[in-house]
């Protein structure tokens, strides 16, 4: 399994390079974020896109598009797919490891640099994340009621959808937030290098505390303050039979 960090047409393009196929599932094919021109898909790479939506398969720049509901799609391909265990075309194709970056393996996520390193964060949360967990971000609605689910949001975002705490509060769903607080939004300030543009103002965001409007809200939150803290919170978490919010300060990734 490799986890590719999609962002916009050249650099994913880029990024995929090296593999055969590419299997997209209701999304878009793709959705620019930011749009930097550039070619949409190395050469010799197949796409297979499944979507429900007609606008997403007429307007794929590559791939053929299935119009389906996507669960009996995915359903029928992984019977199509079991009956076909061991086959050669399976094998894969070697994989340029120049462009793909594995999740975090690191054992020992440091508790003397705090703020935390991002990557030591979420090496925290990797090593104690249940197999059947379903990981998500910024998607309460894909939490299921006898499934425990962990939505990760970070500190900006957390604020256009916090009506949802409450939501999950009075559905008692079975959810972990886990909110990465680095006091800004990066996303738009890595915007702002790419774009040329300078000293955009009011993309600091210090001083919100989630761990007060989580209470507010009526959800237990903790707020985490290095790898090991963070740990003991998730632990923690995992055993609650319902919500449990967990802030944690991690290093200011653009300090502009
Ligand atoms: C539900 C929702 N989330 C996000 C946005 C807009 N948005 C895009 S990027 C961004 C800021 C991201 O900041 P943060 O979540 O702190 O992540 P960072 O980029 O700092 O890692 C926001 C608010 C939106 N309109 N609606």
């Amino acid at each position: 399994m490799y986890y590719i960090k999609a962002c916009c047409q050249l650099p994913l393009s880029a990024k995929l390079n090296g593999f055969d196929l590419v299997l997209v599932v209701g999304t878009e094919v793709w959705r620019y974020y930011p749009y930097v021109p550039g070619n949409t898909s190395p050469p010799g790479l197949e796409f297979l896109h499944i979507t429900n939506d007609p606008h997403d398969a007429a307007t794929a720049l590559v791939s053929d598009s299935l119009l389906s509901d996507a669960r009996l799609a995915l359903e029928g391909l992984y019977q199509l797919l079991h009956s076909l265990e061991g086959h050669p075309m399976f094998e894969p194709k070697a994989v340029n490891q120049n462009f793909v970056a594995t999740l975090p393996g690191d054992p020992t996520p440091s508790v003397e640099i705090l703020p935390m390193m991002a990557l030591h964060a979420w090496t925290a949360v990797v090593q104690l994340r249940p197999k059947n967990a379903i990981f998500v971000q910024e998607s309460p609605s894909n939490s299921q009621d006898l499934v425990k689910t962990v939505l990760a949001i970070g500190d900006g975002s957390l604020h256009y959808s916090v009506q949802s705490i409450y939501t999950v509060v009075m559905h008692k769903v079975k959810l972990v937030y886990l909110v990465p607080v680095n006091d800004e939004y990066a996303i738009l300030k890595e915007f702002a290098i790419l774009e040329q543009t300078p000293n955009v103002p009011a993309l600091d965001l210090p001083g919100l505390n989630a761990m007060a409007i989580a209470k507010a809200y009526g959800c237990p939150a903790f707020r985490a303050e290095n790898a090991l803290d963070l740990k003991k919170c998730f632990e923690e978490a995992l055993l609650v039979d319902g919500l449990y919010l967990i802030e944690f300060l991690i290093n200011l990734t653009y300090n502009l």
